[in-house]
């Protein structure tokens, strides 16, 4: 094959689809050299492609200077600096759609667990508490409890669908009512978190979203409310949602996100009950990250023909 781009891979993804990127292009792999300064140095100039996942500063573009491709394994892009890359003429394609059901699956195993307490139940039986303490404690319901979810997107309509099969009250919050939907809409995520007994968060990370889940959101979920987040790490206080944990002033919480991966904030490792985390797997099962990948593959082979990226975002 002709004309193989060459593509810097910043940060390896689903192996047996980034291997397949060998078929039409040549990959250098940034993270597994020794010395990245030599590397780049030596391998950045011949790269047109920078393949990642959620993460590309603008020094990183201004190091690969005939740079006209990002590929972004993720549907979400917050880490990558969409301005600079639009002003260097770079166009950045992301993973959108093939995710939705995975990503929806997990945010109901979190609801589900959370809600129903299935991990702390697990930890009292092998704890030898259910002999020496008898039953344990009593839970609130899935079915008919009211569930608030923070973006009604591609990814948070897929999980409304699954909650209703759950048969839960269903409302959403966002900038933009979606009228052609029958869910309640609340233009105020205070008064969404107010009025219930879940809220899961299935929005865009980045500065407009930091900390929008903060020390007064999530007491308003309540001392029997529980909080997913699915989104990113940053959209949460957590130091502020492990305080109202410790002290009761929220009643449990579901994470697959943190702000630093994979660090996980000590003040949440330390609580060891009514508290579920993930290392951000709400997207990966072999299925779905093959579909990921392969939207890259397809992109990558736009660039080589000159024809139309399948999902630019910018
Ligand atoms: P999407 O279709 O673009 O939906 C995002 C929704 O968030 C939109 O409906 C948008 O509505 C709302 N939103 C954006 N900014 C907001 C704000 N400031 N306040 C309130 N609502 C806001 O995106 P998607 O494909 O569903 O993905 C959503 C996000 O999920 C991704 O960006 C990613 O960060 C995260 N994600 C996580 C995982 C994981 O593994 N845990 C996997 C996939 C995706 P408005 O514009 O009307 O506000
Ligand atoms: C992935 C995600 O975990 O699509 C996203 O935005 O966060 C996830 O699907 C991912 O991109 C791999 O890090």
């Amino acid at each position: 094959m002709q004309n193989k781009p060459h593509v810097l891979i910043y940060a390896p993804w689903y192996e047996p689809a980034m291997d397949r990127l060998d078929e039409i292009a040549i990959t250098h792999h940034l993270y597994k050299a020794n010395n990245k300064e030599d590397f780049l140095a030596e391998h950045g100039p011949k790269c047109s492609v920078i393949g990642t996942m959620h993460y590309c500063p603008a020094a990183l573009m201004d190091a690969v200077p005939n740079l006209k491709l990002i590929l972004n394994f993720g549907v979400g892009y917050d880490g990558v600096d969409i301005p600079a890359a639009t002003k260097r003429g770079i166009t950045v394609v992301n993973t959108p759609d093939v995710l939705n059901d995975c990503v929806a699956d997990m945010a109901l195993s979190l609801i589900l667990a959370g809600r129903r307490k299935v991990l702390d139940a697990d930890r009292y039986i092998r704890s030898g508490d259910w002999e020496k303490k008898g039953n344990f404690e009593y839970v609130h319901n899935v079915h008919s409890s009211k569930i608030g979810i923070l973006g009604l997107g591609r990814i948070g309509l897929e999980i409304a669908d699954r909650c209703k099969a759950f048969k839960m009250d269903i409302a959403y919050h966002q900038r933009t009512k979606r009228s052609e939907l029958n869910f309640k809409y609340y233009e105020s995520l205070i008064d969404m978190a107010e009025d219930c007994e879940i809220l899961v968060a299935i929005i865009p990370g980045g500065e407009t979203t930091e900390k929008i889940i903060d020390e007064r959101v999530i007491e308003a979920i309540g001392p029997t409310g529980l909080l997913v987040n699915v989104a990113r790490g940053t959209v949460v206080d957590n130091e502020a949602l492990a305080r109202c944990l410790k002290d009761g002033r929220l009643g449990g919480a579901a994470l697959d996100v943190f702000p630093n991966e994979p660090a996980v904030p000590e003040s949440l490792l330390e609580i060891d009950a009514n508290l579920i985390l993930t290392p951000h797997m709400a997207s990966a099962t072999h299925l779905t990250r093959m579909k990921m990948g392969m939207i890259l593959y397809d992109n990558l082979m736009a660039l080589r023909d000159g024809t139309p990226f399948k999902t630019p975002v910018n």
